[in-house]
């Protein structure tokens, strides 16, 4: 679909289109960057530059761009069966066998699943089925799901309920009721006086707190992220999901993984639970699921929710049109083919993964840069005023977005998160390209550099 110049494309988008997370009128007046085609790990744009795309889309091109496999399942499905419901007792192959093969690659405490159209919409579902897991288990009062802040679950009320950020409570009256939120584990900002593991514990412990504080009685859930994506890439400290899962138990509160942009190789294992080793009683999927190539997301239900539910609960009153989408999970099944049989996996956590890592630590030499970290293919810079003191710029998110735009004029597609520029390619990408990543990024952080006058940089 071409044909229209920039200027074109520009005009119909502001007149017509009201972009997600978007000051309207600001585009407006800047003109989207309208992307027209895609290959591999390169978006190419209606201007013809051809961009790395650092971010796999919206950390969800896991496969890359261009797979015909995936479209080609697409075509057969629609062909076969474009759409049919899961209601009314009807099923179809595509949901029965991609969530049969779910169950085979996640961990083994799952072995059922229920599909939605999206992480949001994934999330308002477990909101609904702990609440109900706690009815039948005869503890009505356990209604309170507690999450953390600057965590992102999603944008539809219960998701952006569930999220910690507080710019999007501030517009809808949100958060819904029973949900609470604690510290996120954020030990470049919150750990100064601590070693990572000591701060991992603080923070873990800053649940305990909390369900004490409203009463363990009341308490449904923990929710978080294994690496909170959205909100800059905050990894964890190694002591951190043990303790939680710890408390959990201890409590007997429900754990669940929001695997949405962890889930399906990201960090170089499957899921983000099996890289910092726990097993959580619930999974949020989407993204990666279908690489983006389809909307679709999913709920993982662990054995002791899902048998309550089937032997004791009767009819569960919820379900989307789109639950278990027939042309979705054609595109899933295909897309897990492709990391399946090209190991890509295990080449992210064998391979490309701490190639890149390399790389990226290199850039902690950068005068801007207080810290580089990253798991996998995923990674976040702390762009700050002065290092040995951890200061971060005063006007937050200032020079994140000069580095950002610098990266978008130089053929680098990288993320700003207030001051942290964050990486999440796809898992495709090559060695060559990973190079061509580190030095975008380094340039970039030098033009960063030169725009604020920071002293000592090229
Ligand atoms: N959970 C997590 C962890 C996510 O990252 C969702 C749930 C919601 O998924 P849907 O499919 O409803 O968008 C997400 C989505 C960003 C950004 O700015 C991240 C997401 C969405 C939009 C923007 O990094 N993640």
């Amino acid at each position: 679909m071409t044909g229209r110049t920039t200027a074109q494309w520009q005009a119909l988008d502001s007149s017509h289109y009201l972009h997600p997370f978007t000051d309207f009128k600001a585009l407006a007046a800047e003109g989207a960057r309208v992307i027209e085609r895609a290959e591999g790990v390169y978006l190419h744009d209606s201007e013809g530059r051809k961009i790395l795309d650092g971010m796999a889309g919206l950390w969800c091109v896991n496969v890359g761009y261009g797979r015909r496999e995936l479209a080609e399942a697409a075509y057969r499905q629609m062909q076969e069966l474009p759409y049919y419901n899961s209601f009314f007792k009807s099923a179809h192959p595509p949901a029965i066998e991609l969530a049969a093969r779910l169950a085979r690659l996640t961990p083994p405490q799952f072995s059922r699943v229920f599909f939605s159209g999206s992480g949001s919409e994934a999330n308002d579902t477990i909101i609904r089925m702990v609440r109900r897991y706690w009815d039948l288990m005869g503890e009505p009062g356990r209604q309170v799901i507690i999450s953390r802040e600057n965590a992102y679950h999603g944008s539809t009320v219960g998701g952006a309920s569930l999220g910690g950020m507080s710019a999007m409570h501030s517009q809808g009256g949100l958060p819904i009721p029973g949900i609470e939120h604690i510290e996120q584990p954020y030990w470049y900002e919150n750990g100064i006086d601590l070693s990572p593991a000591e701060y991992g514990l603080r923070a873990a412990s800053r649940l305990a707190e909390c369900i004490e504080r409203i009463g363990p009685q009341r308490v449904a859930a923990f929710i978080g992220e294994p690496i909170q994506g959205a909100g800059g890439v905050i990894i964890p400290p190694e002591t951190y999901w043990p303790e939680i899962q710890r408390i959990c138990r201890h409590y007997g509160i429900l754990l669940i993984a929001d695997e949405v942009v962890c889930g399906f190789g990201r960090t170089g294992r499957w899921f983000g639970c099996e890289h910092f080793g726990f097993e959580p009683d619930l999974m949020t999927l989407a993204k990666g699921i279908t690489s983006g190539y389809q909307p679709l997301g999913a709920v993982m239900v662990g054995d002791r929710v899902a048998e309550v539910l089937v032997e004791q609960g009767g009819e569960f009153f919820h379900g989307y049109t789109y639950s278990g989408h027939p042309v979705a999970c054609a595109v899933a099944l295909a897309n897990l083919d492709i990391l399946e049989q090209d190991g890509l996996v295990d080449r992210v956590r064998e391979d490309i993964g701490p190639y890149l890592q390399e790389g990226w630590r290199s850039l902690a030499e950068h005068p801007l840069v207080g810290e580089a970290r990253g798991v996998g293919l995923i990674g976040a810079l702390e762009l700050v005023a002065h290092k040995p003191s951890r200061t971060f710029f005063r006007d937050r998110g200032r020079v994140g977005t000069i580095c950002r735009d610098h990266c978008f004029a130089n053929g680098l597609v990288m993320r700003a998160v207030r001051d942290t520029m964050i990486i999440s390619p796809p898992l495709v990408i090559s060695r060559a390209e990973v190079d061509e990543l580190v030095d975008k990024a380094r340039r970039c952080l030098d033009l960063t550099a030169r725009d604020i006058g920071l002293v000592g940089a090229s």
